[in-house]
């Protein structure tokens, strides 16, 4: 039970990394964070909070209708040095960055009249701070409720290698990174879990305006050196390290970024809270056409859906992974004679349904399903893509099962494949390859950049290649053999147009091998 465990807190880098070459690696960049943390505060930090960025490897667009996933921490990370402030002025936070694009900013929390917590985030625009903020809002919450109680003061200084809007998760290592400092500066870490951890960062990051599920959050977390993570959802946070596989040759994981910005914040009413939409009615109607019981003002989500179609008896016992996979093969088998779409294109290409469509294909009255669908989310468009959502969910839930069964039966002891033997790599590649093609052309999360770069990864040799995270820009995640990684990287500079040009640093930053690493923790000086 990972999400079980409390949050780590060392006072050696190598216990940070549970490595001592990763360590050596870091020690400058975390040298250079608490030198310049003095010069601009003039004393030390009392500690140096580290959330890691993720790649999702399996499963994109399923957390938040609460499937499983399988992503792993990746080593590039948010770093946030802090120390409790020397201020008469309860809660104030002042926030610097060592990137100088991001400025210097300064907040205190006010409390209303009822005692409730205002920081004004922005949700207009991605702003650096409204991540800090978010971080700030569940400590507040959970801890400041009182009207004598009043948090201490913090500076920080924060330095991040997740490049942002990269689909590699920087904002969640950001609120994870800014909910662990605000816990630690007020000495409130003692008691919390990993899993409570993860369920306060999730209701932070949501403070910024998106509707996101779990995945990254429980990834930055709970995640594990060497192992990648089945995490779940249902019926409550779950979290398996799974090793990946160690078969000759060896295989890696490549990240590259499109150089498409991906602004989930302000995109957010036409992509990624359109897709939480239209996947939460997509369940329903579902269940209405299946027949599956739903109470009236339930917000089911579609792993419930699949469950109790099953005959899931949620009160007993969850479905075993083997039974979820074999219910979510039937069913996707199904999907194409059930009734979610009302009425095709000239050309015969679906053209989806509107909003009177939808809530009669429910079987909802109309206030029910406004209340229950729309109260909560602001979502724009005329024509909603039941069917193809449904369609991708459904096959993505069932190959993150799949991927999980590879990686176990490939770790077993004693089931060693024979030098050379790369057909576990071939399987991995062709689900990741399936995966992108569904992303593409059901869940619509990619864009031109995207299905560039994953055409020229398998040119140049990937097993498979797909997009990472949310999409509409961002990163590809391809698996690539150990050794070829120097001529994969060189063919991609010279076939992708943004990389041309590009050397050394500059583009190690846009395209780099990573190995899965650990968690979030505490580092304390001494
Ligand atoms: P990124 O790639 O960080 O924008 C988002 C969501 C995830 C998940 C993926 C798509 C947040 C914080 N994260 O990730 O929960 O839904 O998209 O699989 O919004
Ligand atoms: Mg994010």
């Amino acid at each position: 039970m990972a999400a079980a465990s409390p949050i780590p807190v060392y006072t050696a880098l190598q216990d940070v990394f549970s490595d001592a070459d990763k360590a050596s690696q870091q020690r400058t960049r975390w040298n250079h964070i608490i030198e310049a943390f003095e010069d601009r505060y003039g004393r030390k930090p009392t500690h140096v909070i580290r959330a890691p960025g993720r790649v999702n490897l399996m499963g994109d667009h399923i957390d938040y209708t609460l499937f499983g996933v399988f992503p792993a921490a990746i080593e590039s990370d948010v770093l946030m040095a802090i120390a409790k402030a020397d201020t008469s002025d309860p809660g104030r936070v002042t926030a610097e960055n060592i990137d100088s694009k991001y400025t210097r900013q300064t907040f205190a929390p006010e409390k209303g009249h009822l005692h409730e917590w205002t920081l004004d985030i922005d949700k207009t625009q991605l702003r650096w701070e409204s991540y800090v903020k978010a971080g700030y809002y569940g400590v507040l919450e959970r801890f400041y409720k009182n009207e004598n109680d009043l948090p201490n003061g913090i500076d920080l200084l924060v330095t991040g290698s997740v490049p942002a809007g990269s689909g590699l998760s920087s904002s969640a290592a950001v609120v994870v990174a800014s909910t662990l400092s605000f816990l630690v500066v007020n000495d409130k870490l003692d008691g919390i879990t990993k899993g409570d951890l993860v369920k306060m960062t999730m209701d932070n990051e949501r403070r910024v305006g998106v509707n996101s599920g779990g995945m990254d959050q429980s990834s930055s977390v709970i995640s594990h050196a060497d192992a990648a993570l089945y995490i779940t959802f249902f019926p409550s946070l779950d979290a398996e390290p799974i090793p990946l596989p160690i078969t000759a040759p060896r295989s890696v994981f490549v990240c590259a970024n499109s150089l498409v910005v991906s602004d989930k914040v302000v995109h957010a009413r036409t992509r990624y809270n359109l897709r939480f939409f239209e996947i939460s009615v997509a369940a329903r109607v579902l269940a209405h056409q299946l027949g599956v019981s739903v109470g009236a003002k339930e917000r089911v989500s579609m792993r419930e859906v699949v469950g109790r179609w099953a005959g899931e008896n949620v009160a007993e016992k969850e479905l075993e992974p083997h039974l979820l996979k074999k219910a979510l093969e039937e069913l996707g088998g199904k999907i194409d004679g059930i009734k979610l779409v009302e009425s095709d294109g000239e050309d015969g290409a679906e053209v989806g349904v509107t909003l009177e469509e939808m809530i009669r294909l429910s079987g909802m009255t109309e206030d029910d399903f406004r209340d229950v669908y729309m109260s909560n989310v602001d979502v724009e468009a005329t024509h909603f893509q039941l069917y193809k959502r449904a369609k991708h969910v459904l096959a993505e839930a069932w190959r993150v099962l799949e991927f999980r069964d590879i990686c176990l039966r490939a770790s077993n002891v004693g089931n060693t494949t024979a030098p050379g033997d790369d057909s576990t790599l071939k399987e991995l590649g062709t689900l990741m390859d399936e995966s992108h093609k569904s992303c593409s052309e059901l869940c619509e999360n990619s864009c031109s950049e995207l299905d560039l770069l994953v055409r020229l990864a398998k040119d140049a040799g990937a097993y498979g290649s797909r997009v990472t995270g949310a999409g509409w820009g961002g990163c590809t995640v391809s698996l690539v053999e150990e050794g070829r990684v120097p001529e994969f990287i060189d063919k991609m500079r010279k076939s992708y147009p943004p990389y041309h040009g590009l050397h050394g640093e500059e583009l190690a930053e846009v395209i780099f091998p990573t190995k899965p690493s650990s968690g979030a923790s505490v580092f304390k000086l001494t």
